[in-house]
């Protein structure tokens, strides 16, 4: 029977037809994505490119069309999308547990021994790596994460209503926690660091991974306000502050809020808050050893200090200043602080 842990087997070709049906259909997304505007990269990929107004590793960049043209959304699935380092590895952790409470016993639980980047794999980043997988195997509800702009979702996911939660992050937290993560990518790649204020310039640019940050930010600000029903928007910080209220409110949201006896009886809400805490899931096995499915690169890099401003030991006050102001100026009129 399928579980959630599945998806492992999506990753592998099963026959020699499925390896040449891929392989045809992703030689088509290769020219395409020859033929788009491209940057030089500051990760270990050589160029990143530009598609519907965001920037993509070229591989992304095929995944991405791939999702657009073959991804069939349930109304069931739970989308959770961000820009990278905004906290993608908890939600997922926090959403997994939630909506699967009550099927696992809490010491036996499967985020105990599996990333939550398995319990909830990336479209355009992992599954459609290559291939087009078939994900009807999956149980129900499906999770999914994504880093797709809002505006180049799949029409399938906007069209089944499925909810889709966004969290979002201080871009100087975002910055710098980016900077760390590329630079163990380039290690392992046997490239030297990239300089800080050159990857911090094309930050700013709006040069960056799956950004422009602020964009990406905008376009999900936007479609919650105009579809509170289907999209919620979380902020990094606010669920540090008091991750109690955020964790019923995503709860709701999602379709299976916590009673009162599941909260106050049976302490459910500590419990999942407890088992995805930044202290818990960075000192298990899996996520201290384990490797990123079909990549060099360990688990452990999607965990470093899970704090709320870092970037105080990192930026100088002239960078301070201008993230700042282009948060204020990208912001301006929107009603959205950060
Ligand atoms: P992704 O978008 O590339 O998948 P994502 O999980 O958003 O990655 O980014 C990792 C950041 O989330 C790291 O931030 P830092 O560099 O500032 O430390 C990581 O430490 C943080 N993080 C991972 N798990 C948790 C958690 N359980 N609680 C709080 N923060 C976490």
């Amino acid at each position: 029977m399928a579980d959630y842990t599945s998806c492992r087997n999506l990753l592998v070709s099963k026959t020699r037809e499925e390896e040449e049906e891929n392989e045809i259909t992703f030689q088509r997304y290769k020219e395409i994505v020859s033929n788009l505007p491209k940057e030089e990269s500051t990760a270990f990929e050589k160029f990143i490119c530009n598609y519907q107004g965001f920037w993509y590793a070229d591989v992304h960049c095929q995944g991405v069309l791939a999702v657009q043209e073959h991804f069939k959304a349930h109304s069931t699935d739970i989308i959770i999308a961000s820009n990278p380092k905004s906290g993608t590895t908890w939600i997922k952790a926090l959403i997994f547990a939630t909506v699967t409470r009550g099927k696992f016993p809490m010491d036996n639980h499967p985020l105990l021994f599996e990333t939550p980047h398995i319990l909830a794999p990336f479209l355009e980043i992992t599954l459609y790596n290559n291939r087009i997988p078939d994900l009807e195997i999956l149980p129900s509800p499906r999770f999914f994460g994504t880093h797709i702009s809002y505006t180049s979702l799949p029409q399938s996911m906007i069209d089944s209503g499925c909810p889709i939660v966004y969290i979002c992050r201080n871009p100087k937290d975002v910055f710098v926690s980016m900077w760390h993560f590329k630079n163990k990518m380039r290690d392992r790649a046997s490239k030297p660091p990239i300089d800080a204020m050159e990857a911090f310039e094309r930050f700013c640019q709006g040069v960056s991974h799956f950004g422009p940050f602020w964009d990406s930010v905008l376009g999900y600000w936007k479609a919650s306000l105009e579809r509170p029903q289907h999209v919620l928007f979380l902020k990094y910080e606010e669920l540090q502050a008091d991750p109690v209220v955020h964790l019923k409110r995503i709860a709701q949201f999602v379709g299976c809020p916590f009673t009162s006896e599941e909260e106050k009886e049976e302490g459910l809400v500590d419990e999942i808050l407890r088992l995805c805490s930044f202290e818990k899931l960075s000192n298990l096995e899996v996520n201290k050893t384990g490797k990123v499915a079909g990549s060099s690169l360990g688990h452990e890099a999607f965990f470093r200090k899970g704090q709320v401003g870092d970037w105080k030991n990192y930026l100088t006050s002239e960078m301070i200043e201008r993230l700042d102001q282009i948060t204020e100026e990208k912001f301006h009129g929107y009603g959205l602080k950060l």
